[in-house]
């Protein structure tokens, strides 16, 4: 595997105006979103699921990669194709989130570490071998009194940055995703003080372990306050915190950066990162698209509801989501009719 196709590939996934489809939520994260719409937590509602938004009419006009879970990987349509071949036949490029989870960090309390370094470069391979081009691991960083540790920082950084360098020994390009939760009370300026913290010492460990910078890609939090501060600051201001923290700490070798939503609503995801590349695209040497779960999924999981007849209509409310963010990268997304204009 050449540099090169590290580079061609990060690049496609950030090509023109589209954004990545983060559809890599493990069972327990699938099964908590289905049961509180009623929808039976099993393989098959979740093969349902993923067929549905594999599936969907158009969504390769906007989207340029799909992450996937282990179950999903190796499961197949109806028609007996496997999911990542029907992503790839959709010109959409299949990846694999291939950690294993945050797990409680010993001697830390209220702190996790992400695990799945064991046995990574074997997955890879296997990864590789089904089709997957890119991949994605999660480093979880919550804030409260406290909090961040020193220790939760690093060890987070040191995991993300030797999993991208197996990633990339592999011929997959990683996706570097470390997450500041929006989780508590706090201010903006508290979040963009972390963000800033995490994102410097992320890129510090990438570049001991030698991870080549333009061979993957940066998946972090956009900076914002906490979901239960009293100020909830405006669409601006946060483009204003995110954008100066990303130009302080990603360094200009990185070919894109792709938001995580977090928790946002879908419409807040999409106003926001429309206002950053609205106000800062003449200043940015990386693409800034997205790259998101909830804020994509969620309408079309209402109005799916586990129910084969609302098929074509979740399907709809996926892709105009996918729209609208695509729009969003080109600065194009009207906040007022919440559509792409
Ligand atoms: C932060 O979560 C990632 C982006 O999703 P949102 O846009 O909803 O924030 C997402 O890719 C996440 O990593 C997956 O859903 C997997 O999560 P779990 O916790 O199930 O491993």
């Amino acid at each position: 595997m050449t540099a090169q196709t590290l580079i061609d590939t990060a690049r496609a996934l950030v090509a023109s105006d589209k954004g990545l489809l983060a559809m890599d939520e493990s069972n327990a994260t699938c099964n908590k979103r289905f049961a509180a719409l009623g929808i039976p937590q099993t393989a098959a509602a979740r093969r349902d699921w993923r067929e549905l938004i594999v599936t969907a009419p158009g969504l390769g006009d906007s989207i340029s990669g799909a992450i996937l879970f282990d179950e999903t990987i190796r499961q197949q349509t109806n028609a007996g194709q496997p999911f990542a071949e029907a992503l790839s036949g959709a010109g959409i490029i299949p990846g694999i989130k291939v950690d294993t989870g945050a797990k409680p960090l010993a001697a830390h309390p209220g702190e996790t570490v992400t695990e799945g370094l064991d046995g990574l470069r074997e997955r890879l391979a296997e990864y590789a071998g089904m089709g997957a081009r890119f991949a994605k691991w999660r480093g979880v960083i919550a804030i409260a009194s406290g909090l961040p540790t020193r220790a939760c920082i690093d060890v987070n950084a040191h995991a993300l940055a030797r999993y991208a360098a197996l990633c990339q020994e592999a011929g997959l390009v990683p996706i570097v995703e470390p997450e500041v939760l929006m989780d508590g009370d706090h201010s903006l300026a508290r979040c963009a003080e972390v963000t800033e913290e995490v994102l410097h010492r992320t890129f510090a460990e990438l570049r001991a372990q030698g991870v080549l910078l333009e061979g993957m890609l940066l998946k972090p939090n956009m900076v914002l306050p906490g979901q239960k501060a009293a100020t909830q600051d405006s669409v601006d201001a946060v483009a204003d915190a995110t954008m100066a923290c990303l130009l302080r700490t990603v360094p200009a070798a990185v070919p894109g950066v792709a938001f995580l939503s977090g928790g946002q609503s879908a419409q807040l995801a999409s106003a926001r990162l429309n206002a950053m590349n609205t106000k800062y695209k003449s200043r940015m040497p990386w693409a800034l698209t997205f790259s998101f779960s909830r804020a994509v999924q969620q309408p079309a999981l209402d109005a799916w509801k586990g129910d084969a007849a609302n098929v074509a209509e979740a399907q709809q409310a996926l892709v105009f989501r996918t729209r609208c963010n695509q729009a969003a990268r080109r600065g194009g997304y009207d906040t007022q009719r919440d559509a792409p204009r």
